[in-house]
């Protein structure tokens, strides 16, 4: 049968990694809008692990509840991501289930990829409004968005955002390093792929129910390696191929963002 030629609009696939957050999930699905952009959003919870009934209030709440064994946030978000493709999305997203980002700010972070702006656009909290963060944490938050922008050459301003948005190709060429979290290595691995990089200015405001999985000591453990790893595979792609040219074309992009 031939495909004709305009079928209902493809969805935004928004989905949020979760453990333990039954006291704020309910809400934050609750805020989202149900379109951007023209196109419908299809909430999806990845839960792994949780010992409350974040399941249960994702699922009333009108999310598709996908469980898994508990592996980490990294493990959850390649999850989402593998589960959005198959939706033929025309754009993914995904956020914290906590509360601290706004899903208002959806359709920011979608618009650059349904327009074809952009392939990767991360949600910048620094460029936007915080209402509140531990200083320790926006020292971290400093320290290590410095650090990724030096070693990729992209002025990037917010290196752990957990506000972000990505192209149906780069969701399904994404691959993330390790399980324990996704933050630099995701950036990295997007980078050296090619995909366009762009930021938004987003809102934030700090957790007021649960408590963080980021602890400095496993967080650096984990992190630093993963890092380092991604860029020696970029500096090796880099002799061949056009890495350098694209992360330029991510630099421009960025710049002509701001
Ligand atoms: N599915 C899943 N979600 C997780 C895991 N660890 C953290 N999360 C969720 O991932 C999001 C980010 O984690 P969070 O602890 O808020 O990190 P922070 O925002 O950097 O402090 C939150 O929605 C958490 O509930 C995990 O192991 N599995
Ligand atoms: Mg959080």
């Amino acid at each position: 049968m031939p495909t004709p030629p305009s079928g209902p609009p493809r969805p935004v696939v928004w989905f949020l990694p979760a453990r333990d957050e039954e006291a704020t999930i309910a809400t934050v699905l609750a805020r989202a809008p149900g379109r951007v952009a023209g196109h419908p959003v299809v909430p999806v919870v990845v839960d792994d692990g949780s010992r409350d009934a974040t399941a249960r209030a994702a699922a009333a709440a009108g999310a598709t509840v996908i469980r898994t064994g508990a592996r980490g946030l990294g493990a959850a978000v390649r999850t989402g991501l593998a589960t959005a493709v198959a939706h033929d999305p025309v754009a993914v997203a995904f956020c914290d289930a906590d509360g601290e980002y706004a899903p208002e700010d959806l359709d920011a972070l979608v618009t650059p990829i349904v327009r074809g702006e952009a392939d990767y656009v991360v949600g910048s909290r620094f460029l936007g409004a915080i209402d509140r963060m531990h200083p320790h944490r926006r020292l971290g938050n400093r320290v290590l968005t410095r650090a990724l922008a030096r070693l990729t050459g992209v002025p990037i301003t917010d290196g752990q955002s957990g506000f972000r948005a990505l192209s149906p190709a780069a969701a399904a060429a994404a691959e993330i390093a390790h399980d324990y979290n996704y933050a630099q290595v995701l950036t990295v691995e997007l980078l050296r792929k090619g995909f366009r990089y762009h930021e938004v200015p987003i809102s934030y405001s700090f957790r007021r129910h649960g408590r963080s999985f980021v602890r400095l000591g496993p967080y650096l453990r984990h992190v630093v390696p993963a890092v380092h790893r991604e860029l020696r595979r970029a500096r090796a792609a880099q002799s061949s191929t056009t890495c350098a040219a694209n992360a330029a074309r991510a630099r421009d992009h960025a710049a002509a963002s701001t």
